[in-house]
């Protein structure tokens, strides 16, 4: 069986669904297919860094001591969908919001189950250095269900060479449940390989990995959330890609645990994380004509624009060089594209290795409170990631349905812009340009010459004024543009909805300033008017009939004077 992890099982806030959005296909960046290489992936090749080769390779250990499980008839074993008897029907809907799964049944199944191995045949075969790096695991976790934190555990134990694994973190982010306490400690008191870290008040999930990192001894950090289940073989072939250059950032294929009935399920091949405005992110598949063309095979490593965000293995002193996380990221939300932009920008890459998988279950909601509003705290994180990695492009951002953004305080970020100039980052106009060519990301929504349709001319600024002239494309002053944030605009002048004695007023741009914003072609009464944003009466840009004036006056439909028409329009 196989599924496509839809958008919908990942949004970054309830108001962005994409579910509804086109699936974007892959557009073939490169003439030629480039030279058959194991670095081939997706589309042109970057800069690939040094390839190294120190120890000898052996094949990849295929541990499972799970597989011959104790119970073969247990729920779920093998990963196979369980039922809930029907006497318990009810207890296990009570106890759906316990975890927003199937908590119920989760605790019938073996917290040491087997799982289908779902790597590509080659993966079992497939060879790795004799000289990895270790790993500490980082679990951070608030409010985790009992079963599904204990299987994630026993998940790592079982399938990972011991010799790589130096510890398993659990980072207990201050949990209210009384089952995470002595309990907890008793239980993992049997593995001197796990180790709980306590957090005395709530970090959220980005401060409570920082924690956790803090106190890792491994070589790697590997991070997984606390609802897992680790695959066959899972280990190695991601160490061995950070092996391979310290740079690379490996993630596992992330598989889906069914929320129902828990079994596991096997995901598309070829998929790649990607994202949509406002910073969504999702999962789009590699086209077939680009696979063809590039010989990519299915347990081929495939570059990632961004990552999905919970799991991934990172040297742990690369992951500090690039300054680790913007701890000001508070509970959940917008840390997965802070840290891919900074790991393509500042010279790293991004990877899925198909022979690797984890499965993961998608919940429909968090089990566990925000300390602030839920919506809030998400869209403060994307403001943070947007001022400090977009440059130019965070306008689409916040044009996306964020505009009441532009003048929140969403705390200082001196350190992370500091940062980013101390590693010397490419801009995200190079991100753009070589890590996700296919990202629809037009600077202006519209722009070239404002044609008004009654006098058939368009408007000029001169000398800081406005008027309105023979339309002419090769006139520097006729040129304007409509931005995403719906500022009207000529280099660093916006067009202000105020009147002054010499016309309207031309001031330097601020796009916090909510007066001056114009409605254009967003309104469906008034489609090619451009109304000022905040004026209480609606008012609009109106060309004198004689004499080359403009002025604002009341919105009137049927007026051809009212009417504006941009060169190009990028978007909508
Ligand atoms: O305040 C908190 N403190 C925590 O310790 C909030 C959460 N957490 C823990 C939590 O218990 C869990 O183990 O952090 C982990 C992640 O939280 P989830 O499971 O509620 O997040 P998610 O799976 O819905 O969301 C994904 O996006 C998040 C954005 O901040 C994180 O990056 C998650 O790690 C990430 N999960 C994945 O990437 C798994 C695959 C999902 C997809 C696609
Ligand atoms: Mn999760």
């Amino acid at each position: 069986r196989s599924v496509r992890i839809g958008d919908k099982m990942k949004s970054a806030g309830k108001d962005n669904k994409t579910d509804s959005l086109p699936v974007k296909t892959f557009v073939q960046v490169t003439a030629k297919p480039p030279r058959a290489h194991p670095d081939i992936r997706t589309g042109e090749l970057l800069n690939t860094t040094g390839v190294k080769k120190k120890g000898g390779l052996h094949k990849v250990m295929n541990l499972d001591v799970t597989l011959k499980p104790r119970d073969a008839r247990a729920p779920g074993q093998f990963g196979w969908a369980a039922e809930v008897p029907l006497d318990d029907l009810d207890e296990s809907r009570r106890r759906w919001t316990e975890g927003y799964f199937n908590v119920f049944l989760s605790e019938q199944i073996p917290v040491d189950r087997a799982v289908p191995d779902t790597r590509p045949p080659a993966c079992s075969e497939s060879l790795v250095h004799e000289d990895l790096p270790t790993t500490s695991v980082i679990f951070c976790f608030v409010d985790e269900v009992w079963s599904t934190l204990l299987r994630s555990v026993h998940s790592v134990l079982n399938r990972s060479p011991p010799h790589l694994l130096k510890e398993i973190l659990l980072v207990d982010d201050c949990s209210t449940k009384d089952y995470l306490k002595d309990k907890l400690d008793a239980y993992m008191s049997q593995f001197p390989k796990v180790r709980i870290i306590r957090l005395k008040e709530r970090q959220g999930l980005i401060r409570a990995r920082l924690a956790g990192a803090a106190e890792a001894k491994g070589d790697v950090l590997t991070f997984l959330d606390s609802h897992i289940e680790c695959n066959v073989g899972w280990l190695e072939p991601l160490l061995d890609r950070v092996y391979l250059d310290r740079r690379k950032v490996a993630c596992p294929v992330i598989e889906v645990i069914n929320d129902k009935d828990m079994s596991y399920v096997m995901v598309d091949n070829f998929q790649r994380g990607i994202f949509k405005w406002p910073l969504v992110f999702g999962w789009s598949t590699l086209s077939k004509d680009l696979i063809r063309k590039n010989h990519i095979k299915v347990s081929d490593p495939i570059r990632c624009p961004v990552m999905a965000g919970g799991l991934f293995s990172i040297d742990r002193k690369y992951f500090y060089e690039l300054g680790a996380y913007d701890p000001g990221l508070d509970v959940w939300g917008g840390e997965n594209m802070e840290i891919s932009f900074k790991i393509w920008m500042c010279g790293g890459e991004i990877e899925i290795i198909p022979c690797s998988r984890v499965g993961h279950i998608f919940r429909a909601e968090n089990p566990y409170g925000f300390p602030k509003d839920r919506q809030k705290t998400v869209e403060r994180n994307l403001a943070r990631v947007a001022e400090v990695w977009l440059d130019e492009y965070k306008e689409i951002f916040y044009g996306h349905g964020y505009l009441h953004l532009l003048d929140r305080n969403i705390g200082n970020l001196t350190a992370q812009i500091q940062l980013r100039k101390k590693l010397q980052c490419k801009n995200f106009k190079w991100y753009v340009e070589n890590v996700f060519p296919e990202l629809d990301a037009p600077l202006a929504k519209a722009e070239g010459l404002v044609f008004n349709i009654g006098t058939r001319k368009c408007l000029v600024q001169d000398k800081g004024s406005l008027s309105f002239g023979v339309c002419d494309l090769s006139k520097q002053s006729q040129h304007f543009s409509y931005s995403w944030v719906r500022t009207l605009r000529q280099n660093t002048t916006c067009l202000s909805p105020q009147v002054t004695e010499r016309g309207l007023a031309l001031e330097p741009c601020d796009n916090t300033k909510p007066h001056l914003r114009w409605l254009h072609k967003s309104n469906k009464f008034l489609p090619e008017h451009l109304i000022a944003d905040t004026h209480p009466q609606r008012t609009c840009l109106e060309a004198g009939s004689e004499g080359n004036t403009i002025y604002l006056k009341a919105c009137d439909v049927s007026s051809s004077y009212q009417k504006w028409h941009f060169t190009h329009y990028y978007a909508q």
